[in-house]
């Protein structure tokens, strides 16, 4: 039985021209600077996403947490989004590595009221200072969803009216890009810095780019060596990077086309829940009695769906999976929900 795995758009495994780009990667001792692909990597997104210059990250965690902790001072709040990356599925690393606690604003559909970002700056002397404004986008748990170009000018515009430096977790910026119909540029216009993973539905192997200044690409590469980040031939990770940027993210908008196929097929099923509003880009989130149990069902019948919460699932698409596969996992989850069990 073949598997369809909609776990994650992190499961994706290599595209037969990446492996080859790795295999004839020209490489050097990073930490010097010296490896002349992943220089290109770094140079040609920037150049791409209107930044002087890239820093590449073995993953989107490092990314976003070099960046928290170069842009602040240790005491500091971080503003972020209700349910962001950096805070929930991190590790807590802001307040581990960077000494800073967040200060998170209600986001519904991942997307904050700028009044509600400026309530939350800090100015009093009795309390932690604010040091940074963060954003995602597309925002994970909100459902893969996009936030508006105007919202995120005017976060950015406040942030810096505030004298605070601006964050985007662009784990998955190039699905925004697509599904806004713009360039990667525009999405990333305004911030300070921009951390985008090469590793989800780019569909690279491993890594991220983190996006700034010259001048704070700088700090974060000092970070990015004390987090043990200082890969050596680093190279043949980002020469799969190059072919991900060359390749991929002219066809993200077919994902999203087949997350919403699945998520209107599912739509109908009783037992489950969806909202489909939020279904914008590769990501279907559903809510369904027992969610764990209902992962286990679909597993045994090749469908690996992702369990987020007592009721909720998730399913991810990705170059890896086609057509076909949307109409049988509709048809095994349909088989495997409570209702139908019972019936
Ligand atoms: N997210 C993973 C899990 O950690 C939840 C996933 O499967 O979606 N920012 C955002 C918005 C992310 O969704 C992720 C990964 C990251 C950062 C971190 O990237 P990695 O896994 O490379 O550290």
């Amino acid at each position: 039985m073949s598997v369809i795995d909609l776990r994650s758009d992190t499961v994706t495994t290599p595209t037969d021209a990446m492996r080859r780009a790795m295999a004839e990667a020209e490489v050097g001792d990073d930490v010097y600077g010296e490896d002349p692909t992943v220089n290109r990597l770094q140079s040609s997104l920037a150049e791409r996403a209107g930044f002087e210059a890239g820093l590449f990250m073995a993953s989107g965690s490092m990314s976003n947490q070099v960046a928290l902790a170069a842009h602040t001072e240790r005491g500091h709040e971080v503003i972020a989004t209700e349910g962001a990356h950096i805070y929930e599925y991190e590790l807590a690393a802001m307040a581990v590595i960077g000494g800073l606690v967040p200060r998170l604003v209600p986001a519904p559909g991942g997307i904050p009221r700028v009044e509600d970002i400026r309530a939350a700056v800090h100015r009093s002397p009795h309390q932690a200072p604010t040091g940074l404004v963060a954003l995602e986008n597309t925002h994970n748990v909100a459902g893969g969803t996009v936030v508006p170009l105007e919202i995120s000018r005017a976060v950015t515009r406040l942030a810096h009216d505030e004298g605070l430096p601006a964050h985007l977790d662009g784990a998955r910026a190039f699905n925004a890009a697509a599904a806004l119909g713009v360039g990667i540029d525009q999405v990333c216009a305004g911030f300070d810095s921009v951390s985008i993973c090469l590793s989800k539905g780019l569909g690279a192997p491993v890594g991220s780019v983190l996006l700034g200044s010259r001048e704070f690409i700088g700090r974060a590469h000092r970070y990015r060596k004390l987090m043990g980040g200082g890969l050596r031939q680093a190279g043949v990770l980002a020469a799969a990077g190059l072919v991900a940027l060359d390749t991929m993210p002219q066809r993200l908008h077919e994902d999203h086309a087949r997350a919403r196929r699945l998520a209107e097929g599912l739509a109908g099923i009783p037992g489950l829940e969806i909202d489909l509003d939020r279904v914008q880009t590769n990501m279907v989130y559903v809510e369904v009695a027992d969610a764990p149990a209902f992962v286990a069902r679909c597993a045994a019948q090749g469908v690996r769906i992702g369990s987020m919460g007592p009721d909720t699932v998730r399913l991810v698409t990705h170059h890896q999976v086609g057509d076909d596969d949307i109409a049988r996992a509709l048809e095994v989850m349909r088989a495997q929900t409570p209702a139908s069990l019972t019936a």
